[in-house]
């Protein structure tokens, strides 16, 4: 299933007679899309009128990579995710026992994508016999498993998935409010993976400060926290975000498989049974014997995937360097950064959203 063989339908809308004369009179004003012009400005600037005017309709606030977050489907957003959203939404039709990752962003994604490509392509690919020759020792996770909205339908593109190999896996970040028909067909399932929001901000601050366009001032810590204390951070709030596909996860178990990254953290080995058998392939004792699970263990280890020139040197979601996708992959760094009066804060929030449901976390 390589990416790289998904063949795009551009549908971006050519501009009306009206959008082409304030495209015109913008350049006269010296708005147009010059060099000057940094990422974040950019990716604004490049969605249609018709487009931007929807924007400004939604309720925004400072972004933390980008110049604003939208309030969008009832979950912050930025521009150009939420016009990939609204094609993806429109034009994905899910087949039966298509894959779905679903995480909020910095929760684990990037491991959870290579443990399940590894798993699901055993057969074709053998862990215990790989040295060299497996794709994920060549390609980014976010390249074997693609994003809904940050590549497949990124820019307006309509992809053409019908020559993927089954079962077909794709990821989002996407809440499940708003993931609408897409995984009703029969056997689609689901894997969410959460993390405790303390390690959960630590690692989203310290990426999209990497990541973030020269244009858009860095965002600080204290103002980083009081906006993820507020829910605005991309894809947020993020309790809304957990409790979505929690809820579900305890209505059909069958379909949302609910993971947490420090259970992952803990004992790896019996997470990724789990994950096999909720996605029907189970490991046999054979396998088992054979070494398979330590295996796809051992190549999707921390340690293992950052030492890859790929994960080094390459770069996957929208051109961005793969090495900041790997920073610590601990449990606790919070404690390293939050003072006791912000982690206070922050697990009294937890609390007050997530108390009596259930749900709930470990920090160190
Ligand atoms: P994404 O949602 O943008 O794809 P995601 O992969 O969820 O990002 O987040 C990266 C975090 O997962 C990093 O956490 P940190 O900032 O606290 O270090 C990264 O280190 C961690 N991570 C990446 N790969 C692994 C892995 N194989 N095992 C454990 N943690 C990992």
């Amino acid at each position: 299933m390589a990416a790289s063989s998904i063949k795009t339908i551009p549908i971006l809308a050519i501009p009306s007679f009206n959008a082409c004369h304030k495209l015109e009179l913008l350049k006269e004003e010296g708005k147009s899309l010059g060099p000057k012009h940094q990422e974040g400005e950019r990716e604004e600037e490049e969605l249609s009128y018709e487009f931007q005017e929807m924007l400004e309709s939604l309720p925004k606030e400072r972004g933390w990579r980008t110049r604003h977050l939208y309030l969008f489907q009832g979950f912050w957003c930025q521009s150009k995710e939420i016009q990939a959203i609204m094609s993806f939404q429109k034009h994905f039709k899910s087949l039966q026992n298509d894959v779905l990752i679903a995480t909020i962003p910095k929760s684990g994604t990037t491991w959870l994508k290579a443990l399940t490509y590894t798993l699901l392509n055993r057969d074709r690919f053998d862990p215990v016999s790989s040295t060299t020759d497996h794709p994920l020792f060549t390609s980014n996770p976010h390249d074997l498993v693609p994003f809904l909205e940050y590549k497949l339908y990124a820019n307006g593109d309509v992809p053409d998935l019908s020559g993927l190999a089954t079962p077909r896996t794709f990821a989002t970040h996407v809440p499940f409010g708003s993931l609408k028909d897409s995984i009703e067909k029969p056997g689609v399932k689901v894997v969410y993976l959460c993390r405790n929001p303390l390690d959960t901000f630590i690692s989203s601050w310290h990426y999209t400060n990497s990541i973030k366009s020269e244009s858009v001032s860095p965002v600080s810590l204290e103002e980083g926290f009081d906006l993820y204390c507020r829910g605005v951070v991309g894809f947020g709030p993020f309790w809304e975000h957990m409790l979505g596909y929690w809820k579900e996860s305890l209505k059909r178990p069958d379909k949302v498989l609910f993971l947490r990254y420090e259970d992952l953290k803990q004992d790896i080995e019996s997470s990724l049974k789990k994950l096999a058998s909720f996605l029907g392939f189970p490991f046999t004792e054979e396998e088992e014997g054979k070494g398979v699970v330590k295996a796809i263990v051992e190549m999707c280890s921390f340690e293992r995937l950052k030492k890859l020139e790929v994960n080094k040197a390459g770069k996957s979601i929208k051109n961005f360097e793969n090495r900041h996708l790997f920073r610590k992959g601990e449990v606790s760094d919070w404690i390293n950064y939050l003072s006791p009066q912000q982690a206070e804060r922050l697990s009294e929030l937890v609390d007050d959203k997530l108390g009596g449901t259930g749900l709930t976390f470990r920090y160190c």
